[in-house]
């Protein structure tokens, strides 16, 4: 997977040098062996273990897209035939694509947090988005926050290794500077209307004029640099530009899809805005983009054939803050020109792999309790055999007792996932997301059903057994919480 960066600066050199005292004809043979030696170079390297030959002298650049409330079907590249994403799928014609990629949890504030520290939600105490809906946000909330910010990042570390670093969009931990950024856009103050961005919210959906004057800053001053660009996209509300939603609104299609369909494709503007300015400024060969989206989303007029449906009105059940595809799958994808061939891989990517791989990227050391891997070595991929997850409740949390509001784990191993049930308490009108869900266990066999139409728990018990040891050696649960038989 090493694209040898170093040759071609060599080429570059020695072609100049070339035009100067060369023959015709000799200028000709050594240009052809020059054309041909990067891929040489390319081949040899592709046979060496990776992990140690991405410490570099020149850190990359990193650049991090997240989606916010996207279903993992929802993109060109991944297949859809309406919502239109050229920039995104040209992003994925240069990266490694993961389309089996996992969040640790389906809703924004805890899935962002297992990105930053690489731990799962009960590692890192924020299982939910908030303590109390919004009742008395500043005081409730602290203890979390200082919680969190106990856990090294990768922002923190790449900051402390001389990147510049610049946080815009979704941020729930406080302000930019709280956060070990360098540079940034939100308060993070509930006095002043801090929740989850604020005035970072603003990005892509206003301007990307913050991002790119951070990006003229950090190459004036030499230095590598980091982006958080989170927008708020294409997260509700939604609104899109008129043009948008007049080229998906077509008779026969729900208003809320059309509405939702167009949001994707002005996300998506706004990440070729960012690609393209980082291309016009000849940044692309050493940066390093990596693309996730938080959780998944899923328009409530789809499911009107769901009699569960009636209880909740938001968006369609399976989707956001649920354990189904639908709300924890998404495609990941790292693309780094310079040294990394395009790929489609066939194994598993999760959140927590994402600190690893940025650490390994600018060649830092990882923490020693992190259990994600580097993305880019084949051999850790290859090993992994299974990915893991947790669902909490999602408008009220239990600081210090992470299983007071379990709702679910679930396993994903080869073709099968298995999805257990939990009897975490759920105060808010947000339990009716889950309410209707009383299965202790649900077991699909993804490769054939990738979206989840039949349960064959009943059917083949000894996966379900299996597996449900799986996940409790993985975490094993406060007893208090298992409801049922099956999961004693
Ligand atoms: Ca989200």
């Amino acid at each position: 997977m090493v694209y040898p960066q170093d040759a071609n600066k060599a080429k570059k050199g020695l072609t100049l040098l070339l035009t100067f005292y060369m023959s015709k004809e000799t200028k000709r043979t050594l240009s052809t062996y020059l054309r041909i030696a990067p891929k040489l170079l390319t081949a040899f390297l592709s046979l060496a273990p990776i992990g140690e030959s991405f410490a570099t002298e020149d850190p990359p650049n990193i650049v991090f897209i997240l989606s916010d409330d996207q279903a993992w079907t929802d993109y060109g590249f991944m297949g859809h035939t309406d919502i239109k994403t050229p920039h995104l799928d040209a992003l994925a014609e240069r990266s490694l694509v993961f389309e089996r990629g996992y969040v640790s949890s389906p809703l924004c504030r805890p899935s962002l947090a297992s990105m930053a520290t690489g731990l799962y939600p009960f590692q890192h105490g924020t299982t939910g988005n908030d303590v109390d809906g919004r009742n008395k946000r500043a005081e409730l909330d602290l203890p979390l926050r200082e919680a969190f910010h106990k856990h090294p990042t990768f922002i923190k570390l790449l900051t402390s290794n001389g990147y510049l670093t610049h946080q815009s969009g979704k941020w729930w931990e406080g302000s930019w500077k709280e956060g070990g950024f360098t540079h940034g856009m939100t308060h993070g103050d509930p006095n002043r209307g801090g929740r989850h961005g604020d005035q970072g919210l603003k990005i892509g959906r206003e301007s990307m004029k913050p991002v790119t004057d951070f990006i003229d800053e950090a190459t004036k001053e030499k230095k590598p640099f980091l982006l958080w660009y989170a927008p708020f996209l294409p997260h509700t509300p939604h609104n899109p530009p008129e043009r948008l939603l007049e080229k998906y609104t077509k008779p026969g299609r729900a208003e809320d899809v059309a509405n939702y369909y167009a949001m994707c494709e002005w996300f998506d503007e706004t990440c070729g805005e960012l690609l393209g300015y980082l291309e016009k400024k000849e940044l692309i060969e050493n940066t390093m983009v990596v693309y996730i989206c938080d959780n998944g989303w899923v328009a409530e007029s789809t499911n009107a054939d769901d009699p569960n449906q009636k209880l909740w009105k938001g968006f369609a059940l399976r989707s956001k803050g649920s354990p189904y595809e639908n709300g924890i799958r998404t495609p990941i994808m790292v693309s780094w020109p310079g040294r990394l061939q395009p790929l489609r891989s066939p194994y598993l990517a999760h959140a927590i792999d994402l600190f690893p791989t940025i650490a390994a990227a600018a060649g830092l050391e990882v923490p020693a309790n992190l259990t994600g891997i580097n993305l880019l070595e084949d051999k850790a991929l290859k090993n992994r055999k299974a990915g893991f997850g947790v669902t909490n409740s999602i408008f009220n949390m239990t600081p210090g007792n992470p299983d007071g509001t379990l709702q679910y784990l679930w396993c994903v191993e080869g073709d099968w996932k298995l999805i257990l049930r939990y009897s975490g308490e759920d105060t808010t009108r947000y339990k009716n997301v889950h309410i209707w869900d009383t299965a202790p266990a649900r077991l699909y066999k993804l490769k054939d059903d990738p979206h989840e139409t039949s349960d064959l728990a009943a059917e083949y018990s000894e996966i379900v057994k299996r597996l449900k040891k799986k996940i409790e050696v993985w975490y094993p649960v406060n007893q208090k919480y298992i409801s049922n038989e099956l999961n004693n």
